[in-house]
């Protein structure tokens, strides 16, 4: 591994994840408020992955290494880690610059990826529907085309044959260029042609005087597992992160407001959601942007619930869904240490200056769920659009 070029084909080689050797996990403390010192997500998102994590390491500095974005002294006790435990990669809690990853890998002389990465690897791994693998595959052609790998079979297999594009003095990076840009083009045209066919689908609902709420949260904070509580159905669920990717959307009667009203389950956010990963799901997302309501899911159990309210919320105004009105569920109930249990379980939070309503419940139990679904139907009945239907007029 020490040209530049082998270096990153290795890290191309990373992508597609089969079982994996033990990985060494390196967070870097810049004095953030949200560093966490155990790596616990990191240490979950490899899991996710299918890493098995061999050690972890964590430092402090006052701003990254241009060349190698930890001190040499930390580069080289990284190596021994690896060399000790054996482990196949290194991953880090922070982005890498392309320079950085390339130059780690000549080092170390194993694979170096980072957060970004192992989240498109993840979505990669989980995407099943059309327009999920449509999305996560713009998402990683944009990654790739900020550090120029090398994917050739990948691509060709797309294009049917590369031979015979561009004049003999085209350098392979200036290929590799137009073969992304391509691709990329290619997906978004792609992409646009599902995101007509949900509009489509979200005018029809319009049109039948529907009243949307999406379910929308940090990632693994029980959003699959309230809406299979709400609707009794049997989206997947499980103590991963990303485990539910496409949104689904399921009719759900609400006898305290005498109608019906369509649930979707969405995708988790997470803190440094890549930038790609957002515009690539957008179509996913928009679901979110035009609910009547949001059911915003939080693990009440966890010990960074304003971290990640924040992002969650944070995420919401970038796709447009700032505006769009919230409930808080504190969801786990069952899983929150007698000491912080809530006086009351229907209450107001204050957010940034304004105060949103908020119910604890536990989706595990059931635990809340008639109060929760009481402030859905309150929402229902004092909405504009809401016109009272039947059982008679459910359209499922
Ligand atoms: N103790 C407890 N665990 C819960 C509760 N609700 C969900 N869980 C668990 O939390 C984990 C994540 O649940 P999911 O419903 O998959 O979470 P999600 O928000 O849909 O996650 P992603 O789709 O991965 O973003 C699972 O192991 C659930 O069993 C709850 O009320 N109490
Ligand atoms: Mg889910």
């Amino acid at each position: 591994m020490n040209t530049e070029s082998t270096a990153l084909t290795s890290a191309a080689e990373a992508l597609p994840s089969t079982a994996q050797p033990g990985v060494v996990l390196v967070g870097v403390d810049f004095g953030e408020p949200h560093f966490d010192n155990e790596l616990a997500e990191l240490g979950l998102l490899a899991q996710t992955a299918g890493y098995h994590v061999a050690h972890r390491l964590t430092c402090k500095r006052k701003a990254a290494d241009p060349a190698l974005f930890v001190g040499s002294g930390k580069a080289e006790e990284i190596k021994q880690l690896v060399h000790m435990s054996q482990a196949g990669e290194v991953l880090f809690d922070q982005s890498l610059s392309p320079g950085q990853q390339r130059n780690l890998e000549k080092f170390l002389g194993v694979p170096v990826n980072d957060r970004t990465l192992l989240i498109l690897e993840i979505f990669a791994q989980r995407a099943r529907s059309h327009e999920g693998k449509l999305q996560v595959e713009l998402a990683r052609l944009q990654y790739l085309s900020t550090r120029l790998v090398r994917r050739w079979s990948h691509l060709e297999r797309q294009r049917g044959g590369v031979g015979h594009r561009g004049g003999p003095g085209e350098t392979q990076i200036e290929l590799d260029r137009r073969m992304l840009t391509d691709a990329v083009k290619r997906t978004r045209e792609k992409i646009e042609k599902v995101k007509k066919q949900r509009l489509t689908q979200r005018r029809q609902r319009a049109r039948r005087g529907n009243f949307a709420v999406s379910i929308v949260g940090y990632t693994n904070a029980g959003k699959s597992t309230l809406f299979n509580a709400l609707v009794k159905a049997r989206a997947y669920a499980a103590d991963q992160l990303f485990a539910t990717l496409d949104t689904t959307t399921r009719e759900m009667y609400l006898a305290q407001a005498h109608r019906s009203i369509s649930l979707s389950d969405t995708v988790g956010f997470i803190r440094d959601l890549p930038h790609g990963l957002v515009e690539a799901f957008s179509a996913t997302l928009q679901e979110s942007v035009e609910a009547d309501l949001l059911l915003h899911v939080v693990d009440a159990s966890s010990d960074t619930v304003p971290e990640q309210i924040a992002e969650v919320q944070r995420v919401l105004l970038g796709i447009g869904a700032g505006e769009v009105p919230q409930i808080l569920v504190f969801n786990k109930l069952d899983a929150v240490p007698t000491d912080r249990q809530p006086e009351q379980w229907v209450d107001q939070m204050e957010w940034d200056g304004i105060d949103i309503d908020r119910v604890f419940v536990s989706s595990k139990s059931g635990a809340g769920l008639d109060d929760l679904r009481g402030m859905i139907a309150q929402r229902v009945t004092s909405s504009p659009a809401s016109t009272t239907r039947t059982p008679e007029d459910w359209e499922i």
